[in-house]
């Protein structure tokens, strides 16, 4: 059986958890601890063992010890290709691909952002009015990414002809900057649709509902 570590509030490992579910495999998880407090620390000794840079996700299938979301994703799709989380054409594939790097690496740095609202309030009040203003600001830049994202939608239901990791990694972006008190999508409606769409999913509101009552355990200033 596969065997995943996750966290109950990672991103990335959850992304696996959606491909995992979309793809219809079963896996055994074992979520790491974490705390707002202390993040991550002291780290899972798998963890630690198979990735070098210490992250979840981290997944073992066969005798295979693979690290980050992405490879993980591809090692699926060429393991397990049906149902199909990639487009076959060449060049939707690298869109995917590119897509899947916005939200994990482009995206990500505005969410970052505005990750300080899930987080204890810093002591000094001058460090945590910087917070806030940077905050503002990751805020105006997720709103550049909003409305690219609500053009490309203009009459489709998914970011590529059909579903694909694309989907998985944007969504899962989108609902970490909603749990930070995101700007919500009121003037984008076609992504508000695809972003409900996205969450009436089985694999992924089930991942949405855990995250939600982890963030009702572990995050209290949510
Ligand atoms: N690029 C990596 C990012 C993984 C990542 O940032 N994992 C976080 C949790 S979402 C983590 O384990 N952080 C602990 C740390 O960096 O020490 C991937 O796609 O898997």
């Amino acid at each position: 059986m596969i065997r995943l570590f996750s966290g109950p509030l990672s991103l990335f490992s959850r992304k696996v958890e959606i491909a995992l579910a979309e793809k219809g495999l079963a896996f055994d998880r074992e979520m790491v601890a974490f705390t707002q407090e202390r993040g991550y620390e002291p780290k899972h000794p798998t963890v630690l063992a198979i990735n070098p840079k210490a992250q979840v996700p981290v997944m073992i299938d066969d005798g295979l010890e693979v690290h980050e979301s992405t490879v993980i994703l591809e090692y699926l799709e060429d393991r397990y290709p049906t149902p199909p989380l990639y487009p076959r054409c060449a060049v939707e594939r690298a869109k995917c691909r590119l897509l899947e790097l916005t939200a994990d690496e482009i995206m990500l740095v505005p969410v970052a952002g505005i990750m300080y609202r899930t987080e204890p309030p810093h002591p000094h009040p001058d460090i945590q009015e910087d917070r806030v203003e940077a905050g503002r600001r990751a805020e105006a830049e997720l709103l550049r990414h909003y409305s690219d994202l609500n053009n490309r939608l203009d009459g489709r239901d998914y970011l590529l002809t059909e579903f694909t990791v694309a989907d998985i990694a944007i969504f899962m972006t989108l609902l970490f900057a909603r749990r930070l008190k995101w700007p919500d999508f009121t003037d984008y409606p076609n992504l508000d649709s695809w972003f409900d769409r996205m969450g009436a999913r089985p694999a992924v509101a089930k991942v949405a509902a855990e995250i939600a009552k982890a963030d009702r355990q572990l995050s209290p200033q949510t």
